[in-house]
């Protein structure tokens, strides 16, 4: 049996966050590491594990994975969450680079001033509501299945919950308008698996705050 893979950040979303959901489904337990402090984080770059100084890092069957996007899809690929063919994962690919577009705001959103945060929060309201989550509820609405691609559940639903609920905390009528997503995230929701990751008590960590940010910036040496 191999071992659980085990997880190099902070105690917070940021990065890993993709990561810890898609793990979710795919049933994987999985080990955290959290980085404490500065001497634990120059203890990973003296030993070498960080390939190009940065986290998340994900040690997995023997390897110390880094760059978020090639961990997520080497677990997508590993646990039948990518798709059955090359067309299913191009199309995986254009739905979660679309999520990953529109994460990429809620991400720096606590790193911005209270002035910019006001001006980024109606950012984030309008590009859900005008550019991502139209695509994806007519997709829905196109084809009919539950879920995005091939009728099953794969990485791009993975990562369109995650977005949904998270948009949800800055924006919580986002989906007024969108019937089929209302839909799609109660069927994605209450997927056991998934359901167990949403319950308190899971490894999902809380909104980021200003908090962290501080946290982050302290252990590597910003501002
Ligand atoms: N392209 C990388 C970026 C990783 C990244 O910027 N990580 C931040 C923490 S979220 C980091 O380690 N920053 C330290 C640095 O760049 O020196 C990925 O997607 O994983």
């Amino acid at each position: 049996m191999s071992e659980k893979p085990k997880l190099h950040y902070f105690n917070g979303r940021g990065r890993m966050e993709s990561i810890r959901w898609l793990l979710a489904p795919a049933g994987v337990e999985f080990e955290e590491e959290f980085l404490e402090s500065r001497e634990w984080y120059e203890m990973l770059l003296q030993d070498g594990a960080l390939l190009f100084q940065q986290v998340p890092m994900v040690e997995i069957d023997g390897m110390k994975m880094v760059q978020t996007r090639a961990i997520l899809s080497y677990i997508a690929g590993k646990y039948n969450l990518y798709g059955k063919d090359l067309k299913e994962r191009a199309w995986i690919d254009m739905y979660v680079e679309g999520v990953r577009d529109l994460m990429d705001l809620i991400r720096v959103h606590h790193k911005l001033s209270p002035q910019e945060q006001q001006k980024n929060l109606a950012l984030i309201g309008e590009k859900a509501a005008t550019r991502y989550f139209p695509v994806y509820e007519k997709i829905l609405k196109d084809h009919k299945d539950d879920f995005l691609v091939g009728n099953q559940l794969t990485w791009a639903d993975v990562q369109l919950i995650e977005a949904i609920l998270t948009v949800e905390e800055k924006v919580p009528t986002i989906l007024s308008e969108f019937l089929l997503l209302q839909a799609f995230k109660a069927r994605v929701s209450s997927i056991a698996t998934i359901k167990k990751f949403l319950q308190p008590g899971s490894q999902r960590k809380p909104p980021t705050d200003e908090k962290a940010v501080a946290f982050t910036n302290r252990i590597f040496n910003r501002r």
